[in-house]
């Protein structure tokens, strides 16, 4: 049996989303838990497993894989049962036009969210100077003025505002398309695109921004039979280590 090894946060989402594929595969796997919050992810030790400084990173046998989306087709690759991958072509171009979705759309939307209303209330202990040591390390060091008043300034609530309109829009076009072709995301069969989205709808749900979805009621069936599966409960940020729950409801 190969040794699998998790570099990951719980509380992220890109974690998160490696973790369901893992536990729907049955697999057993050891976690390394890199504290985003106080930013591990710069130590040098975690810079030599990935050189980006983000998490999830894979250690499959000895080697490392970055990038949860490549993760979860290795894993799906490496241990084919249950299929996580359509065995139609059209829908496993689907499935990965989806999973883009969720990297190029659902998470870039949702980040100014989670910063502003969770994030913030963690990084407000730290001071200037507590930041310029702890991002000393950052491997794009051009960014830290920018990731500085990142976490300094007050929370802004036009950005958070700006991730309601952006989800609202990309999962209209997801209740579109499990209506057109559902009841999954690749189609027929559950896959790598509903692993990918999932976790998107934990984070929607712990910021109290729900009623992104009202009036998509394919997209409510959807989630209730994303996150009832029993490996996405088991994939769950554990409830001590998520982030602070939301600084300010957002109505
Ligand atoms: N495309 C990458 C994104 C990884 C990523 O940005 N991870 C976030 C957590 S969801 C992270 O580690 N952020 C820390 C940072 O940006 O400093 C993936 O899917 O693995």
């Amino acid at each position: 049996m190969a040794e699998i090894e998790l570099y990951h946060f719980w509380d992220s989402f890109c974690s998160f989303k490696v973790r369901i594929c893992l536990e729907e595969k049955g697999l057993s796997w050891k976690g390394h838990y890199i504290d985003l919050m106080a930013f591990e992810n710069l130590k040098p030790s975690y810079l030599s497993i990935n050189k980006k400084a983000v998490v999830p990173t894979l250690r499959h046998d000895g080697h490392l894989i970055p990038e949860s989306s490549i993760i979860n087709e290795f894993l799906d690759d490496r241990y084919p049962e249950p299929p996580l991958k359509p065995s139609d072509a059209l829908e496993r171009a689907q499935m990965r036009y989806w999973v883009k979705v969720e990297e190029d759309e659902l998470f870039t939307a949702i980040r100014p969210a989670s910063l502003n209303l969770m994030m913030k209330k963690v990084f407000e202990k730290y001071s200037e100077a507590d930041l310029d040591k702890l991002l000393a390390n950052h491997p794009r060091p051009q960014l830290i003025p920018q990731l500085k008043k990142m976490f300094l300034d007050p929370p802004d609530q036009k950005a958070v505002e700006q991730s309601r309109n952006l989800l609202r829009a990309t999962l209209s076009r997801m209740n579109k398309k499990l209506a057109d072709s559902g009841p999954w995301l690749a189609g027929s069969s559950y896959s790598l695109a509903d692993i990918a989205a999932a976790p998107v709808i934990d984070r929607i749900q712990r910021l109290g921004m729900t009623d992104v979805w009202n009036g998509l009621p394919r997209i409510e069936a959807w989630l209730e039979r994303v996150t009832s599966r029993p490996a996405y409960k088991k994939a769950a940020p554990l409830d001590e280590f998520r982030m602070p729950a939301p600084i300010r409801a957002v109505a």
